[in-house]
């Protein structure tokens, strides 16, 4: 019987047709996107710390508001992610207390700390741009609630990786100081940006099974690739140098190749351990106390409203 739905579960995602909530669906689809969707969640939530970090700061009003926009629309992404994760039965508050404790993974990107203007210009063009190289394949996810979820994500982040190349753009027509400040920029964030597609397919556990059942379109190592390929003639508009001695054009291939990526560093950032991690988990969980009261006033009013609607009926 559980055979039977399996296969014509798996029919259904090789027709390309959606898995809606109430499908029936093996647990290990169900827990890979909880699992998926939450760590989304979670790393847009968490990834506006790094820019909220400037917001006063901001050299201009134009760019002020840009950023606070920005910003704001990470919160709306983190809010659609975890709407879709509720889809599969997990609730909210259990989502939030996996990431106050430390439980639930985030992207490794955020834990990076953002110590000069044009750091907000990399995070744009690099990580916006990581991301969503990473998450347009996502609208086409077999799950439904998060495929549709991704449409709006995705357009929101093409504005970001817009307005963060802008700044770049500027900054690389500026003083001999503007230029230094975007180079070291540029230096710092790019290997954290390849490190955001994930470990290499060789060490990817959970990929092969992702790619099976269309969550994943495109494996770690693929997306990782098509980010070099971009950004190597975006650099040359910019007229910044990526920090790899070894990207070169590889006409057998049709692609750039590029270097080693340091895993040690990655894994040491994934297990907590990275320049920030302490810092975003300290910010996330005062945010969560300072904001109790906010709770409580909604509750208590959703309570009175309640009871007054059943007193009308009795
Ligand atoms: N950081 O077997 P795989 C953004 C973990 S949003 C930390 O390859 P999978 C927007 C992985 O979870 C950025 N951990 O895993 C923005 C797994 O551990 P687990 C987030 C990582 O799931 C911009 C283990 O390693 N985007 O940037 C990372 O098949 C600017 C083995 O890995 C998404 O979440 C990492 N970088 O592939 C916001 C997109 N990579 O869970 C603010 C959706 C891997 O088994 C400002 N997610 N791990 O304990 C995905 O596409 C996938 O989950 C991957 C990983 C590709 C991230």
């Amino acid at each position: 019987m559980e055979r039977n739905l399996e296969e014509i579960f798996q029919a259904k995602i090789d027709k390309e047709e959606k898995i809606e909530p109430k499908d029936w669906m093996p647990d290990a689809y169900r827990k890979t996107l909880i699992r998926q969707i939450s760590q989304h969640a979670h790393s847009e939530i968490v990834g506006m710390l790094p820019e909220g970090n400037w917001i006063t700061r901001a050299p201009t009003l134009r760019r002020k508001v840009a950023l606070m926009a920005k910003v704001q629309d990470e919160a709306g992404h983190g809010l659609y992610l975890y709407s879709a994760a509720e889809t599969l039965g997990i609730d909210r508050d259990t989502m939030f207390d996996q990431l106050h404790t430390g439980k639930a993974k985030y992207s490794s990107i955020f834990n990076y700390p953002t110590l000069s203007w044009a750091d907000i210009g990399s995070i744009g063009w690099l990580v916006d741009g990581a991301a969503i190289m990473n998450q347009v394949p996502l609208c086409r996810c077999s799950y439904g609630p998060y495929a549709r979820a991704m449409v709006r994500v995705c357009k929101e982040e093409s504005f970001h990786q817009r307005q963060g190349f802008e700044i770049l753009l500027n900054l690389s027509k500026g003083s001999k100081e503007q230029k230094e400040m975007l180079q070291e920029s540029v230096n710092r964030w790019w290997w954290p940006a390849m490190m955001m597609f994930g470990p290499g397919d060789a060490d990817s556990p959970n990929s092969q099974q992702s790619m099976k059942w269309k969550i994943k379109r495109f494996t770690n190592d693929e997306l990782r690739q098509k980010f070099v390929d971009v950004c190597y003639e975006q650099a040359k508009v910019l007229n910044v140098t990526l920090p790899d001695p070894d990207i070169k054009w590889n006409e057998e291939r049709g692609h750039y190749d590029f270097g080693e990526i340091n895993w040690d560093e990655f894994w040491n950032v994934v297990k907590g351990n990275g320049p920030c991690n302490k810092e975003r988990l300290e910010a996330r969980n005062k945010a969560w106390d300072e904001g109790a009261w906010v709770r409580d006033a909604a509750m208590a009013h959703a309570e009175k409203r309640a009871n007054r609607k059943n007193k009308k009926v009795a």
